[in-house]
This record gives C-alpha cells, structure tokens and sequence, in this order.
C-alpha cells in the first residue's frame, strides 16, 4: 500500500482475553504492509500464548504487554503513546474480537490521506447479528455526544475502528481525565472536537460473531459514560457562559 511520504500510519489493537480471534485478524492485516503495535492488557495465559506466537513470526507485528488489566482506554493510551514514539503520525485501531472489516483499512488509509489532520471515526453499519440492547445503548451515547459538542459532527462515539492523528489527539486530551475504560474513546471524540478537530465518519460493516467474547458490561461501562458525559457537558455549558461573558 502506498501513501504519502509524512503520514506514516500504524495499525493499533488493543487486546484482553481476545486470543481465539486475533490470529485470523493479523492473517488479514499481512497485506497491507503497516506496522501493527498490539497492547496486551492482563490477558491470561492462553491469549498470551498466542499473542508471543503471532509477534515471533511477524516481524511487523510488535506486541507491548501491560502487567495487569486497566482498560481498553487505557491500553489506547498506551499505544497511542508509543507509536508515535516509534515515529507513527496516525494510528488506525481495531478491535481484537473479529467484529471489523479489516478489509476496509485501505479505505481509512486513504481518509488520513485526504485529511491528514482530521480524526476519521467508523460509522458501523449493522447486519442482523446486533444485538438491540447494543442499538439502544449507543443512541444514549450518540444523543449524549451531540448535546456535549452541540453538533451532529459525531456520528458514532463508540465503534472501535478509528484513524487518529497522535499529535493533535495526545495533545487534546494530554490534560483530560477521560478513564480508562469504555468511556475514553467517547470522551476522546467529543473532546478533539471541542478543540476544533475535522471530524469525518467513514461507513464500515461490524457484526457481532456467535458466541463471540464481550467485556463490555452493560451496568458498569454505561455509569461510566453517563458519568463522563455529565461532566463533559457540565463543561460544555461553563465554557459557553463564559465565551458568552467574553463577548459582552
Ligand atoms: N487492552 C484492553 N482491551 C480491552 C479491554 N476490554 C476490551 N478490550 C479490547 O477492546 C476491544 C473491544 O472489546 P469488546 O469486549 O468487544 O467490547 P465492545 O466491542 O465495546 O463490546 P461489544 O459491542 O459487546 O462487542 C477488543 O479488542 C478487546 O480485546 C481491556 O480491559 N483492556
Ligand atoms: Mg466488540
């Protein structure tokens, strides 16, 4: 694959307990010819079997591994981190659970191309296999995100596939307390667009494996973002009434 000579992006996963699918998701990276950085956050012994396997025969697979588990957020904070320490400018990350379209890296490929500053969120186009209570779900957190950035910039704050520019994002969220869990990636959108960040939403197909491995606990990850959400917009109204003040 060819790009650009100054964008040089690497492929991101953070992964916990994914082992079973993970293999048939690096196979079909093989062809694209990017770096993969996949952070291992806690996983027991069976995912890191495989995880040491993969890196030993790929040498574009490097595998960073996290002494106990913290987060999906915080693992994307980790890698962000040190991709761009390795001399990335953008990351594209991915789930580990075999929901994503890998067939559809060139296309975020070619979106950092187009916009090489922009933050390129997947915009999942759901088959049958979703469940409704993930439907329901992600209304909350989409009508929440709209509210916090008084815009309908963000199309979906929750799909896991994303091209982001580590510069200008390490630098927008260098400061915020966004956790460590499933609230980041939200908090992270809403965020890079508050400090002006070209947002685009690139349709992409997911769809939820039988018998697939989730970690996202209904009850807990969803107070974690009614949490964020509620402070976000909290500063959301502060930050317009004093704009307002200014202009007086
Ligand atoms: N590093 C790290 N990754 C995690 C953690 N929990 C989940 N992940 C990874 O984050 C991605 C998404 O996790 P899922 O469990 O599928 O969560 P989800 O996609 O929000 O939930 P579903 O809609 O049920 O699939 C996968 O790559 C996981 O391996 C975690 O605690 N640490
Ligand atoms: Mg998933």
């Amino acid at each position: 694959m060819r790009f650009a000579e100054q964008i040089r992006p690497w492929i991101l996963i953070p992964i916990y307990e994914h082992g079973a699918t993970i293999g048939g998701i690096v196979g079909e990276l093989a062809g694209f010819g990017l770096p993969c950085l996949i952070v291992d956050d806690g996983s027991s012994a069976p995912t890191r079997a495989v995880l040491d396997d993969l890196a030993a025969t790929h040498d574009w697979v490097r595998l960073e591994r996290l002494p106990s588990n913290r987060g999906k957020g915080a693992a994307l904070r980790h890698g962000f981190r040190l991709a761009r320490a390795a001399g990335a400018t953008h990351v594209i990350h991915l789930d580990a659970d075999g929901q994503h379209d890998i067939g559809d890296v060139p296309r975020f490929v070619a979106a950092i191309g187009d916009d090489p500053d922009a933050l390129i969120l997947g915009k999942p186009i759901f088959d049958e296999s979703v469940p409704a209570s993930r439907l329901y779900g992600r209304q909350f957190s989409r009508w929440s995100v709209w509210l916090c950035t008084r815009s309908f910039a963000i199309d979906d704050p929750l799909c896991g596939f994303r091209a982001v520019p580590l510069d200008a994002t390490l630098a927008a969220i260098e400061n915020e307390n966004l956790g460590d869990r499933m609230q980041f990636e939200p908090g992270l959108a809403v965020v890079c667009h508050w400090v002006g960040m070209p947002i685009r939403n690139l349709p992409t197909r997911v769809r939820y494996v039988p018998g697939g491995l989730s970690h996202f606990d209904a009850v807990r990850d969803t107070l974690r973002m009614a949490r964020l959400y509620t402070r976000l917009l909290k500063r959301s109204f502060t930050t317009e009434a004093q704009r307002t003040q200014r202009l007086r």
